[in-house]
């Protein structure tokens, strides 16, 4: 063969792997195939207790799902019955942001999420962020629904959001099914083979302890207590120290909540916006980490509450503590462009006329239990966990309740995989699930983590420096870059961020191209 024909031939092999690469990603995700069975109940039921440790969101969440497959589920928690406001969740007063999975999700799970949003007075809002980077804008993807409304997410101040799933959680039909505890679990029992859990130690509020027993299924919900690694460990389980990986951003929060009648909503110089509903924040701006170490955002939550939060890398005693520092602390902010005045105007007359409450916390270090790291059958067969207590990403992303959604879809997919004639829980069950799970959400972790690494007060985790993930970051830097000025690589971006697509998405021949050649700005 002449060499013009080798070149035809190899020029036909690159575009067809091209166009296959393209495709595989733009392929959606696992879990977004997943989502459409969940909430579905099975026929047979799985016999035995199904243990949620527990009672707030993911607890909630993951005893809906067990629900459809256990014939009895429990769920433990010392503040889930007479539905007492949280003393034990520490962002239970922060502004809290929902990302599209998470409502997507919630919809599967409890069909009349929408009218229950409304009867407690959140609101679905299109998923518009106004999200800026070091002050340039990240546009939303509208043209990517061009006959629809965007996609919506929840506009709730974290209080009334709990509220919300309390009430779906107790209405739904599944909740005859499910027995509510209230109490602190205090540990787990083993069978003798130590293969799975046989029961579980609980402490009532009078102070008497017992034992739940008959376990066919155990789930960790204790979020940042990450309880269930000390209870396999205090049990003997082989836990290397290993398992959990953690480093701490040093973040502090600030949320300042406004009351807005819409009488003094109308008086807001917010430009082109006939109203504050039309998108679900206002303004919001990241730093870049070589000029700032701060990020905000103002958004209206539910009835006739606004909420400013402010994010700071670093010390948090410079957070504003009282309405006259807001202003000056905002102004202060460096980036490539700089916080428009307008939004300085806003945030002057909501300190003046709406008033503030400030609500300043240290957020807790960053962690990940790595369970899918455990050698197979160190692990006992029935227990998992959901949520924070498997892994905690800085909260200034605003993964928690998309996170917690993705650990709910893999659990019923896995469940869902247990052959229906003779339900039971098999051997493998926790190790398939935990590496079904992190396939799915290994990512929230490395991204967050490898951007708070380009932060100077940020401690990383052991055998890592802040220039672990150097070359990542200079990616992040590109592809945002690139996004302030292509539309079609800010939709990417818009929906990897609402997890809508999966992050490959990116590697497209495509979109990586349109990445790597455009001029940065940063
Ligand atoms: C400041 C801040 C801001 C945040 N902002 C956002 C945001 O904008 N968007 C977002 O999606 N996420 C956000 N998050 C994260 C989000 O709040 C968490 O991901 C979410 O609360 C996790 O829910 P969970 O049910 O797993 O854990 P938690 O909400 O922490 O609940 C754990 C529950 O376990 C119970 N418990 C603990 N130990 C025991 C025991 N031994 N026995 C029985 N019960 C026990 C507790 O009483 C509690 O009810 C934020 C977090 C923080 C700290
Ligand atoms: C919010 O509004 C809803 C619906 O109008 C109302 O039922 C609820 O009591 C209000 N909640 C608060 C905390 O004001
Ligand atoms: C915004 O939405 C709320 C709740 O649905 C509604 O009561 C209010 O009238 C809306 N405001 C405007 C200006 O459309
Ligand atoms: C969500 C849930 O609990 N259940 C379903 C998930 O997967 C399959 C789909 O049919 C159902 O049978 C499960 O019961």
């Amino acid at each position: 063969m002449d060499t013009s024909v080798w070149f035809a031939v190899a020029l036909a092999i690159i575009v067809a792997s091209g166009i296959i690469w393209q495709k595989i990603c733009e392929s959606p995700p696992d879990w977004i195939k997943e989502l459409d069975i969940l909430g579905r109940p099975r026929t047979k039921k799985i016999p035995g207790n199904a243990i949620v440790c527990g009672g707030s969101i993911s607890g909630m969440m993951t005893a809906r799902i067990l629900a459809d497959h256990f014939e009895r589920v429990i769920i433990i928690d010392p503040e889930i019955v007479e539905e007492k406001p949280k003393s034990r969740i520490l962002q239970y007063n922060a502004a809290h942001l929902f990302l599209g999975i998470f409502i997507c999700g919630a919809r599967k799970l409890w069909p009349n999420f929408d009218e229950e949003v409304q009867a407690v007075g959140c609101r679905l809002a299109p998923a518009d962020l106004q999200v800026h980077f070091s002050g340039l804008l990240l546009p939303t993807p509208y043209q990517a629904y061009p006959s629809d409304r965007l996609p919506d997410t929840l506009a709730s101040r974290r209080c009334t959001a709990q509220h919300l799933l309390y009430r779906l959680f107790r209405q739904h039909t599944t909740s005859k099914n499910i027995n509510i505890v209230p109490g602190i679990v205090r540990g787990l029992v083993a069978t003798d083979n130590m293969q799975s859990i046989q029961s579980v130690t609980v402490r009532q509020p009078d102070g008497t302890q017992i034992s739940l027993n008959d376990a066919a299924l155990v789930v960790d919900c204790t979020g940042t207590t990450q309880a269930g690694l000390k209870w396999l460990k205090s049990i003997g389980f082989p836990l290397l120290d290993g398992i959990r990986a953690a480093y701490t951003a040093e973040m502090s929060y600030a949320t300042v909540c406004f009351t807005v009648t819409p009488e003094l909503e109308l008086t807001l110089p917010i430009p082109g916006y006939t109203s504050m509903n039309q998108t679900t924040c206002v303004y919001g701006t990241v730093a870049h980490f070589a000029y700032d170490s701060c990020q905000f955002g103002l958004m209206k939550t539910d009835n006739n509450t606004v909420e400013l939060v402010i994010g700071n890398y670093g010390d948090g005693s410079v957070l504003p503590r009282v309405a006259s520092d807001v202003v000056p602390f905002l102004s202060a902010f460096r980036g490539h462009k700089s916080v428009p005045s307008w939004f300085l105007a806003t945030i002057d007359i909501l300190c003046e006329r709406g008033n503030p409450r400030f609500n300043n916390v240290k957020i807790p270090s960053q962690s990940y239990v790595r369970y899918h790291l455990v050698p197979e059958g160190s692990l006992p067969s029935n227990f998992i966990a959901i949520g924070d207590a498997i892994q905690q990403t800085n909260p200034t992303y605003a993964q928690g309740f998309a996170k917690l959604m993705l650990d709910g879809i893999a659990l019923n997919a896995t469940l869902h995989a247990i052959d229906s004639s003779r339900p039971h829980i098999s051997r493998t069950f926790s190790a398939q699930f935990f590496k079904k799970n992190s396939v799915h959400t290994n990512s929230l972790w490395e991204g967050t983590r490898l951007h708070d690494y380009g932060f100077p007060g940020c401690q990383p985790a052991e055998g890592e420096t802040r220039a672990t993930g150097r070359l990542a970051r200079w990616f992040e830097l590109k592809l945002i870059s690139a996004g302030t000025q292509d539309d079609e690589v800010a939709s990417a971006l818009w929906h990897v961020r609402h997890l809508y697509k999966g992050e490959w998405i990116i590697l497209a021949p495509t979109l990586l191209w349109k990445v790597l050649t455009t001029p940065s700005r940063f």
